[in-house]
């Protein structure tokens, strides 16, 4: 399999899982700037042009974030990261998708250098209302979802790891703060820090 990321773009959520599950795999650096890769158009790869994106060994290519998601914690299902079935397994989509949709997807204006800087706070102000609800579903867990970590936890780090460049005024809300610690220290999520910051 390939996935080709950008370093510390949303593609880092399924990087994470890559290693978590410790599933073969390379990762393909693009150039979000010019839609390059090593390869050369990444529009031939991806005719949407974003990562993060997945090559299967078959050839086939998937995209979007929680479906990449779904495809990988179903390679493995004995790691739990996603219920087989039933309402849990509709609470853990639930939750992918207020983060992708209602989260990840406010962010744009923020990365956005044609945005002025009263307007961004318009979307500080919007996201941090968004990040209070991800809080409060923490309160007196480990995890987003109870005591074991799943898909929704990695997703969650790279967003609050974006509110911390980004300045969204997250400091008040201590369970996102003690997640993105206990996420952050895991060997996983270590090895993928230092993958995209080129340490390895
Ligand atoms: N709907 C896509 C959005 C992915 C996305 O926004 N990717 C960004 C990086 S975080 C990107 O590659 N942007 C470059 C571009 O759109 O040209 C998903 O959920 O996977």
């Amino acid at each position: 399999m390939h996935l080709y990321y950008s370093p510390g773009a949303c593609s880092m959520v399924p990087h994470i899982i890559l290693e978590e599950l410790g599933l073969k795999y390379e990762a393909i650096p693009v150039n979000l700037k010019d839609h390059t890769y090593l390869g050369g158009d990444f529009y031939k790869v991806n005719p949407k042009g974003y990562v993060p994106t997945l090559e299967l060994d078959t050839k086939q290519v998937l995209t979007e974030n929680i479906v990449i998601l779904q495809y990988l914690a179903e390679m493995k299902p004995e790691a739990k990261l996603l219920p087989s079935s039933g309402i849990e397994r509709f609470r853990h989509l639930e939750m992918l998708t207020f983060i992708t949709t209602e989260i990840h997807k406010s962010f744009g204006p923020i990365f956005n250098d044609k945005v002025s800087d009263a307007d961004k706070d318009i979307y500080r102000e919007h996201l941090k209302k968004r990040f209070a609800i991800v809080d409060k579903q923490l309160e007196g867990k480990s995890f987003l979802m109870g005591s074991n970590y799943s898909l929704p936890d990695a997703y969650l780090f790279v967003m609050t790891r974006w509110a911390k460049a980004k300045k969204v005024d997250i400091g008040g809300y201590l369970n996102i703060s003690k997640h993105f610690e206990a996420v952050q220290a895991r060997p996983a999520t270590q090895r993928v820090i230092a993958l995209e910051s080129g340490k390895k």
